[in-house]
């Protein structure tokens, strides 16, 4: 059985994850889709609530699994009996950032693989953080989101 992870902050989901999720889902046997930290962002969801706004978003895919990680990716990948790591790319700049993640995880573990794929282009100006500056104005992001993650932002 072939498995790969996919490690995100996602706070929130969004379309681009989402669609991301759906294309691996279907070149792996299973896809763990892992909410972990990145020491670098400020969090607007709780890791629980990251967690049951993807499983939500995600009912429709059956061999796809989602669950909190805190550890180093890397570790979480050996220990699933993974040896793939999904991450997805919108522009230039996102591949120089991926290059290096992908290259300390290369360089923690050299048997772990990671495969890029290039978000659609319907959804490569989406970011959760430009989402989180518009929703601060009020603006309207209900179709850049899946609904339940939609209606939870609406709650916040
Ligand atoms: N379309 C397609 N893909 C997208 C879109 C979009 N619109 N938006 C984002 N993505 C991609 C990103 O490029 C990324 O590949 C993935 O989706 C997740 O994005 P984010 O922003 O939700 O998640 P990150 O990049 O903040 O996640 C970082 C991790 C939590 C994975 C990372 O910090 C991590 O692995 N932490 C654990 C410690 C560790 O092992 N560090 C790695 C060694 S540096």
């Amino acid at each position: 059985m072939t498995i790969a992870v996919y490690p995100g902050s996602f706070d929130p989901l969004t379309m681009g994850h989402l669609n991301i999720i759906e294309r691996a889902s279907q070149l792996f046997d299973q896809l763990i889709v892992t909410v972990g930290i990145n020491t670098s962002k400020k969090a607007l969801f709780t890791t629980e609530e990251r967690v049951d706004l993807i499983k939500k978003s995600v009912a429709h895919l059956p061999n796809v699994v989602v669950q909190a990680e805190g550890g180093l990716t890397v570790q979480f990948v050996k220990q699933v009996g993974a040896n793939v790591i999904i991450r997805g790319l919108r522009d230039a700049k996102d591949l120089e950032y991926e290059a290096n993640i992908a290259n300390m995880n290369r360089y923690l573990d050299d048997s772990i693989e990671t495969v890029f794929l290039v978000t659609a282009p319907k959804y490569a100006f989406i970011s959760s953080t430009l989402l989180k500056e518009v929703l601060h104005f009020k603006g309207d992001i209900s179709q850049l989101v899946p609904p339940a993650v939609a209606d939870a932002l609406n709650q916040k």
